[in-house]
């Protein structure tokens, strides 16, 4: 049975295509240095925006109309199994992301919501035989439920800590069982709201213990996925543990865990922590940390996660500029964690929405790659920087001088002369090489 029987496979067309059921950018086949764009840009589909959720908000009920609505249950869970391998095929995405909950309902207790889990891993192992489609990372779903309140390993409930232990336990064993290339730990409800009643020293270190427990784990049952944390400064917590690379790294070296992690970078957090996607993606880079990115992004006159599909090609050219200095994402991919705008209620959004989603990605892979050959932003970087080749500036970066060496090289100086940073000109030369690929050279 087809589920979204109104849509064949999606193919590449070009840009003279008006078919908005056709790539005009992303040539699956298509090869940059050596690589198809395919292999590079590793797509995932998010089982939860694409295949679990209603477009809920908090104003209102879903919208969401989707043709495995009639099912409840496990039903539902199987039919939204089904429906997804469909998709995944028609959209061509190489792989797919979920939380364990997205896939199979939860019971009325523990042992009940693994069996389900069971049954539900067994089917997807299955259609993964007669697939391509393979498992970019699972997580669990450590926050929806009521018992998450005050968090889960930093909850101040140590029954709660077990529960959470067990969750991710569970999920270790799913993700080996589906061969899953990463497992991702997103804060949730890790965070707190008020220092008021929080021992948040406890909770950094109960953190701390859970991830050991977790990496202690995956090496007994022998799943080799690579580990990664997705920042997030708030939301839902005010204070969320995980804000952004930066503390992550902090956290992960002050407890000894930064030989196990990776970061899993998501557009819309890196914007909510005040940053752009491209510093997050920059300071994970430069310390060898950048493992998977979450491709969406918010809204600047917004201050919460929205969670839209990527159309920005200005973020997502200089995101892809990371991406290829980084030599890739590793066994990471570009996962959109998006969803369809409540308006967006056909089943047709949701190969629209990700068919520009890829050809967006495709553009900035593309224009990134140009600037790339080019070298233009090196060039710049280097002659602004020139300075520290020679002279006093080489002394500096080879650990040659010291303070009262500086001082008497500064009180010689006849005058100081700085460059201009030429900010306008840059913009205007990033603009240039982004119209151009929209020329189509
Ligand atoms: C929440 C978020 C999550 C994670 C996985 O903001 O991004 O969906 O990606 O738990
Ligand atoms: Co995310």
């Amino acid at each position: 049975m087809a589920y979204f029987e109104n849509v064949n496979k999606i193919k590449y067309e070009g840009l003279d295509s008006n078919n908005p059921l056709a790539f005009k950018f992303y040539n699956p086949e298509e090869k940059i240095n050596g690589k198809t764009m395919e292999e590079f840009l590793r797509f995932g589909v998010a089982y939860w925006h694409t295949f679990t959720q209603d477009l809920t908000d908090p104003f209102g009920s879903g919208t969401a109309i989707r043709p495995w609505n009639n099912y409840t249950g496990m039903d539902l869970a199987k039919a939204r199994v089904e429906a997804s391998f469909e998709f995944f095929e028609k959209i061509g995405a190489p792989y797919f992301c979920f939380h364990d909950i997205d896939i199979a309902p939860e019971g009325d207790n523990l042992r009940e919501t693994n069996k389900n889990l069971d049954t539900i891993v067994a089917m997807i192992k299955d259609y993964q035989k007669d697939s391509k489609v393979k498992l970019l990372w699972n997580t669990a779903n450590m926050f929806s439920h009521p018992r998450w309140v005050h968090g889960a390993a930093t909850t101040s409930n140590a029954d709660v800590f077990a529960h959470a232990a067990a969750k991710v336990k569970k999920g270790l064993e799913v993700g080996k069982e589906l061969g899953a290339e990463n497992y991702v730990f997103w804060g949730g409800r890790e965070g707190y709201e008020t220092l008021l009643n929080t021992d948040l020293k406890l909770e950094f270190d109960n953190l701390g213990r859970f991830f050991h427990m977790a990496v202690d784990y995956a090496n007994e049952i022998g799943f080799d996925a690579q580990f990664l944390i997705e920042p997030k400064p708030k939301e839902p917590t005010t204070h969320q543990y995980d804000f952004d690379v930066q503390s992550g790294h902090a956290f992960l070296q002050k407890y000894g865990l930064a030989d196990k992690f990776k970061f899993n970078i998501e557009a819309n957090h890196a914007t909510l922590a005040g940053h752009t996607f491209e510093h997050e993606l920059r300071y994970a880079r430069i310390n060898g940390m950048l493992g998977s990115v979450d491709a969406n992004q918010g809204d600047p006159l917004l201050g919460w996660d929205t969670d839209e599909f990527p159309s920005d090609l200005y973020t997502i050219t200089l995101a892809m500029y990371e991406i290829i200095k980084n030599g890739g994402l590793g066994s990471g991919g570009l996962n959109f964690d998006a969803k369809v705008r409540r308006g967006s209620f056909e089943p047709e959004d949701l190969f629209h929405a990700h068919v520009a989603g890829m050809d967006h990605f495709a553009v900035g892979y593309k224009v990134a790659n140009k600037l790339i050959e080019d070298q233009v932003l090196e060039n710049i970087v280097a002659d602004r920087y020139s300075s520290y080749k020679e002279g006093i500036g080489l002394d500096i970066v080879e650990g040659k001088t010291d303070f009262k060496k500086l001082e008497d090289y500064a009180l010689n100086q006849t005058e100081i002369k700085n460059k201009s940073g030429r900010l306008e000109v840059i913009k205007a030369t990033v603009n240039q090489y982004l119209l151009r690929a929209y020329a189509g050279e």
